[in-house]
C-alpha cells in the first residue's frame, strides 16, 4: 500500500536515489526521502522499510570504505573531536579561513566559485583537533544536493559571510538551508509545530574581512541590528579576519562550545593523567559512557571511579551516572 500524500521532495529525492552512483550518495538520498515523509499511521510501513534499507546500505558502506570516499569528495570521514562545515556565499573567505585555521591549503582567489569540491583540514584547539571542511559556495543558483547532504552530516555549521553585505548573505543562506530542512539550532523554536524530521545543527555566523578597527565598528552595528530584529532568537555572530588573522582565537573557543563536547582525562590508578590526550564525549555524558570509551572491560566490570574536577572535591568517589564536565580527570577501577 503506497500512501498517496507524499510531498514532491520525496519523489525528487527518490529520483536522485535511482541516479546515485555511490553507496554514501544513496544513503544520503534515502535519508532525505525519510525526512520528507509525514509521520502518521499511514506511513509507518514505508518509514520502516526505508529504515531497513538505510541500515543495510550503511553496512555495505562500511565494507567498502575507502573506495566510496575516492568516488565522492563530498563524503568525508570524520576525524578529531568534531566535523564542521564552513559554508557561505562565493568569495566570503571560506578557503582563506581554512588556510588560516588548519593544516590544509585550498586555493584562494578574488573571483567567485574558486572552490569546486570540499576540502577537509584539521584545526588545533588547545589539546584537541577539530575537522573543518571548506566547501563550494552556497547560493540560490547553486543549491547543490551533494553539498546539502554534506551539511546534513556534519556536527556544526559555520556560516561565513562578508562584512560588506552580511544581512543579505545571512538571510539568503539560512533560507536555502531551511528550504532543505536544515535548521540552525538558534532558530529551532520557529519550527516547533513542524511534523517532519528536521536536521538541527549548531551554527556560528562568522562575519569575515573585519581587518581593522573600523570594521570592528561595522560589526558592532550589525550585531545591534540583528539583535533588535530578532531579540528572541539571537543569531550567534562572531567577527573574523582571515587575512589580518584577527579574532580567530575567540572563534575557535566559540566553535568548541557550539560542538557541545567535553574533554575528560583518564588517570590510571597510581599514574598521572595524560593531559595531551583527552577523551572527547558529548556534553551530558556520564562516568559509564566514559568508561566504555576508555576500555570495553570497564563497561561491565567497572567497580569504582574517583574524580577530580568541577563540582566535586579532589578524588571524590562517584557513581556510574555522575555527569562529567570539561576538564574532569577520572580514575577507573575494574
Ligand atoms: N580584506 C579581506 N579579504 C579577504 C579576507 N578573507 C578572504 N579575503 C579575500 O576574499 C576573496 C575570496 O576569498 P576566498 O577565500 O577564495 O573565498 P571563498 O569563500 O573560498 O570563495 P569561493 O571558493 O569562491 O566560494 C579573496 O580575494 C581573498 O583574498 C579577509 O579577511 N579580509
Ligand atoms: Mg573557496
Amino acid at each position: 500500500m503506497m500512501p498517496t500524500n507524499l510531498p514532491p521532495e520525496y519523489y525528487k529525492a527518490e529520483d536522485r536515489y535511482r541516479a546515485a552512483q555511490t553507496t554514501p550518495e544513496k544513503i544520503a538520498c534515502l535519508e532525505e526521502m525519510m525526512s520528507t515523509i509525514p509521520k502518521h499511521k499511514g506511513t509507518d510501513k514505508l518509514r520502516a522499510d526505508l529504515r531497513r534499507k538505510i541500515a543495510k546500505m550503511r553496512e555495505t558502506a562500511l565494507s567498502q570504505k575507502g573506495g566510496a570516499r575516492q568516488i565522492s569528495p563530498y563524503y568525508i570521514d570524520r576525524e578529531g573531536a568534531g566535523q564542521v562545515a564552513l559554508i557561505g556565499p562565493a568569495n566570503s573567505g571560506k578557503s582563506s579561513l581554512i588556510n588560516a585555521l588548519t593544516n590544509a591549503s585550498p586555493d584562494v582567489a578574488a573571483y567567485p566559485y574558486t572552490t569546486h569540491t570540499p576540502v577537509p583540514g584539521m584545526m588545533a584547539y588547545e589539546n584537541i583537533q577539530i575537522q573543518l571542511i571548506d566547501t563550494p559556495p552556497l547560493g540560490r543558483e547553486y543549491d547543490d544536493p551533494q553539498l546539502l547532504d554534506l551539511i546534513r552530516r556534519v556536527d556544526a555549521i559555520v556560516l561565513v559571510v562578508d562584512i560588506d553585505a552580511p544581512l543579505q548573505q545571512i538571510e539568503e543562506c539560512i533560507a536555502i538551508l531551511e528550504a532543505h530542512h536544515i535548521v540552525p539550532e538558534h532558530r529551532v523554536v520557529l519550527y516547533e509545530h513542524i511534523e517532519r524530521r528536521l536536521f538541527i545543527k549548531p551554527m556560528l555566523v562568522l562575519v569575515n574581512k573585519i581587518d581593522t578597527d573600523s570594521e570592528d565598528e561595522d560589526f558592532a552595528v550589525l550585531c545591534e541590528l540583528l539583535h533588535e530584529e530578532n531579540p528572541d532568537q539571537p543569531c550567534p555572530l562572531m567577527p573574523a579576519s582571515a587575512n589580518a588573522l584577527r579574532h580567530l582565537d575567540k572563534f575557535k573557543q566559540a566553535l568548541f562550545d557550539a560542538l557541545g563536547i567535553v574533554r575528560v582525562f583518564s588517570q590510571p590508578p597510581g599514574e598521572k593523567a595524560n593531559f595531551n590526550a583527552p577523551f572527547v564525549l558529548k556534553r551530558g555524558s556520564t562516568v559509564a559512557d566514559f568508561a566504555g570509551k576508555v576500555h570495553k572491560d570497564f563497561l561491565e566490570g567497572l567497580k569504582s571511579a574517583r574524580i577530580w574536577g568541577e563540582g566535586v572535591y579532589d578524588g571524590q568517589p562517584v557513581g556510574r551516572d555522575h555527569v562529567l564536565h570539561d576538564g574532569d580527570v577520572v580514575e577507573l577501577r575494574a
